[in-house]
């Protein structure tokens, strides 16, 4: 039998995650006998364990704050425990099991032997101090550390969490634990991380666009008007593989402000301020003035031949996916989890825009933190080209794999159920066998 989904009415996020895998699912699973004999619909979305903690910390004045702090560990039936931690105020259980449940079958979809968890905290890094930051982080790990490491669960970044935060989340694993196992991914190289992580997720989804536009249209990013919202991680390396790929990007943004110059956005510059100091977006006018300032949300009105939404949930609604279809967009590609609202993919794929779910094409982040263990466990260490290498071959494979299934189903611009059915079968089959 299907889950009541009415019951998780106070876990909204959750409820839509939900809501889309169930709403997308084919009869035949739907049906499938042994699935509803052992209860695999009901199963599938309860998480294994919720950790939940405070988190004390000591800002720069000697004053006492507390946070809260989580890691949900939702399924480990595909390996072990795996998804990133996000600090930001509207962090809660709700967002962390949307994100968690989609990460059980994106971590599928790479091949890897990866289950699926996310962490995090409401925890706000901006204005706070680099010391501010890292004692936070030495306190956040102080309770996480019994719970992770390398053969149960092995968090990354996310919102919120980059390079800074890992290393100091890293080093007070290692002080706290005794041990110095990849018990974290997306770290610095010096501690032993992977290249290419940086811009694994950004590169990724700009990888998989490309074969999608070969596949569907016959053309590629060359030449090509090109949106991306966001300015953090997988943002900015969007950003760069397009513009190495021969497209334009006209239009960033980030939550105060968005910014348009049609002469295209540059990379080093906007790394420069969002990236190396940590500065607002609309800085990026003080190097090229005849850069237009704009609101936020008014980057979906922006005329573009591509769209990469690559900020946060359900940054881009209805309105929006009608303003970019009327302008002419050919592909919306989701590099951040669930930027689009379920009314605007349904938008996208009833007037046949090629549109990918975050799970299947912003897994290249999660897929390089995979080849990161592996290269821990061997002892390697990876040229940047090898390991960019590698993903482009699970991209072009996730590609592969749910546009033949979206195919087989019927439906070929429907890549959420190509997505969806194909990862759930194969989650749903792995808890039958164990
Ligand atoms: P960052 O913290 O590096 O950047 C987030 C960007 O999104 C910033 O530009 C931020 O603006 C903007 N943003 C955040 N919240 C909001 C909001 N409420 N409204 C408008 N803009 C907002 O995070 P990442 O780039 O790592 O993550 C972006 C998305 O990609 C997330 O959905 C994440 O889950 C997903 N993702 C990340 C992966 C990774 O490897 N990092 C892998 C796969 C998916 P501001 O600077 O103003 O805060
Ligand atoms: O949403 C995601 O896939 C991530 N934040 C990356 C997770 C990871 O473990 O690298």
């Amino acid at each position: 039998m299907l889950p009541d989904l009415n019951r998780f009415s106070n876990e909204p996020e959750f409820q839509k995650a939900l809501k889309e895998m169930f709403s997308s699912l084919d009869k035949s699973v739907l049906s499938n006998k042994v699935y509803n004999d052992n209860d695999i619909f009901n199963k599938i979305i309860e998480p294994d364990h919720v950790y939940t903690f405070d988190v004390k910390w000591v800002d720069d004045h000697g004053n006492e704050h507390v946070n809260k702090g989580y890691r949900i560990q939702f399924n480990n039936v595909n390996g072990v425990y795996k998804g990133g931690l996000r600090f930001h105020p509207s962090v809660n259980i709700s967002i962390l099991k949307f994100l968690a449940f989609e990460q059980i079958f994106k971590n599928y979809l790479t091949t890897l032997p990866m289950g699926g968890a996310k962490g995090g905290s409401d925890f706000d890094p901006k204005g706070k101090s680099d010391a501010e930051v890292i004692r936070f982080c030495q306190a956040f790990m102080k309770c996480l550390y019994p719970h992770i490491g390398v053969d149960l669960d092995v968090p990354a970044g996310d919102i919120g969490v980059g390079a800074r935060e890992i290393r100091a989340m890293y080093l007070a694993y290692k002080e706290y634990s005794g041990k110095s196992d990849c018990s974290l991914t997306g770290k610095p190289i010096d501690l032993g991380g992977s290249l290419c992580r940086t811009e694994a997720t950004g590169f990724g989804v700009t990888y998989f666009a490309n074969q999608a536009l070969q596949t569907y249209k016959n053309t590629s990013l060359k030449g090509k008007t090109v949106v991306v919202s966001g300015s953090g991680n997988v943002a900015l390396y969007c950003l760069k593989k397009v513009t190495e790929l021969g497209g334009k990007v006209v239009a960033m943004n980030d939550s105060s402000n968005a910014i348009y110059n049609p002469d295209g956005i540059e990379f080093n510059t906007l790394r420069e301020i969002k990236e190396v100091k940590r500065g607002r977006i609309k800085e990026y006018k003080d190097v090229y003035p005849n850069t237009e300032v704009l609101n936020s949300k008014d980057i979906w009105g922006i005329k573009c031949d591509v769209a990469f939404p690559c900020a946060t949930q359900f940054e881009l609604d209805e309105n929006d996916a009608k303003k970019l279809i009327n302008n002419g967009v050919i592909g919306v590609f989701e590099g951040a989890n669930m930027p689009c609202t379920l009314e605007a993919a349904e938008l996208f794929i009833k007037n046949k825009i090629i549109y990918s779910p975050g799970k299947a094409s912003n897994a290249g982040g999660v897929a390089v933190s995979g080849l990161e263990i592996e290269q821990n466990k061997k002892g390697e260490k990876w040229s940047f080209d090898d390991v960019d290498h590698r993903l482009q071959g699970i991209m072009s494979n996730i590609f592969n794999n749910i546009y033949k299934t979206a195919k087989d189903l019927g439906d070929e611009y429907n890549l959420v159920k190509g997505a969806n059915n194909y990862a759930f079968i194969g989650i749903a089959d792995k808890m039958i066998n164990r």
